[in-house]
């Protein structure tokens, strides 16, 4: 094959190729715009909040928050507007899985954390509670199940399987 039709059908490879490569870019381009705007549970406070069923334990939840979207974490609830959309987003979803592990982890006896690094100033906790049963409690959870006060704040043993709510930044 003489040398010209080589360069000539390398280039029309090439020119092919850079046309297929700047479609896929452009593709790619679109849908991450489209997910950017696009939550599938609820959006609020430039978050957007999502349930899993799971069940998984709190570390395990956590790390699939991380893994599946970018800046995810166990969701953090920091105010009574947020609670209460995240309390809707569980009922509406739960099914079975009443109790789910938002992302409140117990810093000492009477301090959490948010796993997202947000200031711990809101939380609507169940009477009595945080008890830290047998001193093993250090999870937050919230309780969908109790009817006369639905999606109060639990803290409860991490190890438990349980479905989770995840957030992340939503612009
Ligand atoms: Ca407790």
């Amino acid at each position: 094959i003489p040398e010209t039709v080589v360069s000539l059908r390398d280039g029309w490879l090439l020119s092919q190729h850079r046309h297929i490569n700047e479609k896929f870019s452009a593709s790619n381009f679109h849908l991450l715009s489209t997910e950017r705007r696009f939550c599938a549970g609820v959006a609020s406070d430039s978050k957007c909040y999502q349930f899993f069923k799971g069940p998984k334990t709190f570390k395990d939840a956590e790390y699939f928050c991380r893994q599946h979207f970018s800046e995810g974490h166990l969701a953090s609830i920091t105010s009574q507007f947020i609670h209460q959309e995240v309390l809707k987003l569980i009922l509406e979803q739960n099914g079975s899985y009443a109790r789910v592990w938002v992302g409140g982890y117990r810093l000492d006896r009477n301090h959490f954390l948010w796993m997202d690094g947000s200031m711990w100033s809101y939380a609507d906790w169940l009477v009595g509670e945080p008890n830290n049963t047998s001193g093993v409690e250090d999870c937050l959870e919230v309780l969908g199940y109790f009817e006369s006060e639905p999606g109060k704040l639990n803290d409860f043993t991490c190890w438990t399987p349980q479905a989770f709510v995840c957030s992340y930044p939503h612009h």
